[in-house]
Parts: structure tokens; sequence; C-alpha cells
């Protein structure tokens, strides 16, 4: 029992003794450990007479507590003194330089895509895709684009060898020249009220300074009973000053598209010159940025749409175009060049 208390009284000691963690822990090996000096007294109970043993025992279990409990004290003042020292001592160089990574940016076809979405989305517009490979009704028929239209002859389509089945007769496949094939499959599957834009990639034979095969488009269109031409130009008004961010003034010359009756060129005031007259715009103080007009009927009925119940107004817009507008990009070839510069320059954070 001397022994015991001896013992315990060493271990204190050695606790009160440690100056880091790992002293202490050393102390708890030699006391507390599985073969520790207090935990083989524990093991040798068995050799005891009955009537020692439990006095030895609860004697040994508390020296135990007692070392155990005072470890524990230590080690949480030893780790505080450790951290105030360390936050005493330890200085941040604020002025180093960050590690450098590469992170990559937006391009701007889609943030100005991002940007269009949500201005339509205020208007009541929901988004709306479809296939990029599309056969000749939905890209040309239900648009009422003849067979003899030039749009339709081969050096302004990217067509393919295979055909597909519609309507009884073999369509010949193709990449799509306008993204209004999405317009006419939503009419089939939706019908009439319906406010939709159909942003995407759309395609042409077509390669020089102001064109590329590939570029971006907007379309919208909205059906409802008593949709009129001043909705198609209330909707361009909000739509072209929430993008340009000012009150653009905008001018409609008539225009003929096959799929609108009747159909407008729309131009806003220069944007460079604010319509006194310069390089951009001519001299002539407008740029002409899209094309729009009230649905014709031969598309509405190509769509499903009773067009004596419903009609409404449509609208086309390159999106390549409107960037280079907002942003003064001047060569379209870059948006498709891959330079990490013009993303650099022109790209948006993400
Ligand atoms: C349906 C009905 C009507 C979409 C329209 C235009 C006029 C237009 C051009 C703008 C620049 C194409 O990218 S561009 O070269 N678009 O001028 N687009 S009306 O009319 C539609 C579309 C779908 C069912």
């Amino acid at each position: 029992m001397q022994n015991i208390e001896q013992l315990k009284n060493s271990a204190l000691e050695l606790v009160q003794n440690s100056t880091d963690v790992k002293q202490l822990d050393e102390v708890r090996v030699k006391f507390l450990g599985k073969n520790g000096e207090i935990t083989s007294i524990l093991k040798t109970l068995g050799k005891l007479a009955p009537e020692e043993r439990k006095t030895v025992a609860q004697t040994t279990n508390e020296a135990k507590n007692a070392v155990f409990a005072a470890i524990e004290a230590k080690k949480a003042e030893l780790e505080l003194a450790a951290l105030e020292e360390k936050l005493a001592t330890e200085k941040l160089d604020i002025t180093l330089p960050e590690t450098p990574y590469n992170l990559g940016k937006r391009h701007p076809v889609s943030f100005v895509i991002e940007e269009l979405e949500t201005i339509f989305a205020k208007l009541g517009f929901s988004v709306a895709s479809a296939n990029e490979i599309e056969n000749e009704h939905f890209n040309f028929t239900a648009l009422n684009i003849p067979a003899e239209h030039p749009a339709r002859q081969d050096h302004d389509t990217f067509y393919f060898n295979d055909f597909e089945e519609f309507n009884g007769e073999k369509q010949r496949k193709l990449l799509r020249t306008q993204t209004s094939n999405t317009q006419i499959h939503a009419m089939q599957a939706k019908g009439a009220p319906l406010r939709i834009i159909a942003p995407g990639r759309v395609y042409r034979c077509d390669s020089d300074l102001t064109h590329t095969p590939q570029f971006h488009q907007i379309e919208g269109i909205a059906l409802d009973k008593d949709i009129t031409f001043s909705h198609l130009k209330g909707v361009l008004q909000v739509f072209l000053s929430q993008y340009f961010e000012r009150d653009v003034k905008l001018r409609f010359r008539p225009s003929y598209f096959p799929f609108t009756e009747p159909g407008t060129e729309v131009d806003i005031e220069c944007v460079f010159c604010e319509g006194k007259g310069c390089r951009v715009c001519k001299k002539t103080g407008f740029i002409e940025v899209l094309g729009a007009g009230m649905v014709h009927e031969n598309v509405l009925a190509a769509g499903g749409i009773d067009s004596k119940e419903f009609q409404g107004f449509a609208f086309g817009v390159g999106v390549e175009r409107l960037a280079m507008l907002k942003y003064g990009i001047n060569d379209l070839r870059m948006f498709f060049d891959s330079q990490t510069e013009f993303m650099k320059h022109f790209g948006k954070n993400l």
C-alpha cells in the first residue's frame, strides 16, 4: 500500500515537471501504459489474498485515476501555452506573392447568352433547345422556305448524305442554319400560348472576314390571342436597352423573311458615336442588329397552331454580333480561334 502511494506521488511529480506533450506521454506510458507500473499492480491482484485484494485494488484504481486526471490537466495547460507562444511569435507575411494558378474564363458567347436569358426570363420567356442536326422539313419547309429558295442551295447549308423519313417523305439531314427548328418543335409539343427563346449553335457554309461557318443565334417567339407588332417593339426596346445598359433608340425598316409577314430589320442608334456618324456605322448613325416580324401563317400551320386563334411575333439575332457591339470586339474570327489572350481580355471571371 505504501508502495502504491509512493508510485502515485512520483508519477504526479513527473507529470508536474513535464515541459511538453511528448514528455507527458512518456509518463503516461511509464505508469498507465499496458505494462506500466500502476497497470502491473492491477494485473497481479489475482495473486493476493482475498482480504488484501479489495483494498489494494481500490487504492491502485484511485492512484490510476489521480494520475490520469493530472496528465489530462497538464496536457491542456501545455497545449494552451504552446498555442499562446505560437500566436505571440508567428508573423504572417502578407507581402508574399500568392500561389499562382490559372483559372479559366467564360467565353463571351457563353456570358452574352446568359445575359440575354436573364433579360428574357424577366419578360416571361423560357429557354428552349433542339438538335443541331436537323432535317430539311424543320430547317426550311416548316419555315415557309420553299424548295427553290437560294438558302436551300448547297453553298449555304452543310448537308449530310443520309436522309430520314418525315411526313411520308425522305428528308435530307443537315446542320441547322438557324435555331428556328426549336420553335417549330416547341409549337408542336406545347401549342399556344407560347413564349420561348432559343439560343444555340448554327452552321452556314460561309467563311470570310464577317462570316464564320459556325456561329450562335438567339431567336425568340411569342404567341397568344392578342399579340401585335407593338408587343414586338416593346420587347425589343426593353431587351436592347437592358443589354446595352442605356436607353437605346431603335429604327425599324421593312424587310422580307419567308417566315414572317410583315418582316422588319431593326437598327440601334450607333453605340460608338451615339448617332453622330462614324466609321463603324458608315456615317449613317445606325447599326443593324436583328431581324424580326409577325410569324407567317404558314409557319404557324406547320407548328400545328390555328392562325385564326393565335398569332405572334418572332425575332432572330446573332450572339457574336451583339457581343462585338457591346464589348468592342472587332474581328468575328477571334471568337473561334481558341487564343487564350482573347479570353484573358474579353472573357468574364467565372
Ligand atoms: C419561327 C418563326 C419565325 C426568326 C427571325 C430573323 C427575322 C432574322 C437573323 C438575325 C441575324 C439571322 O443570325 S442572323 O443572321 N434573323 O433576321 N429571324 S425573324 O423568325 C422565326 C423563327 C422561328 C417558328
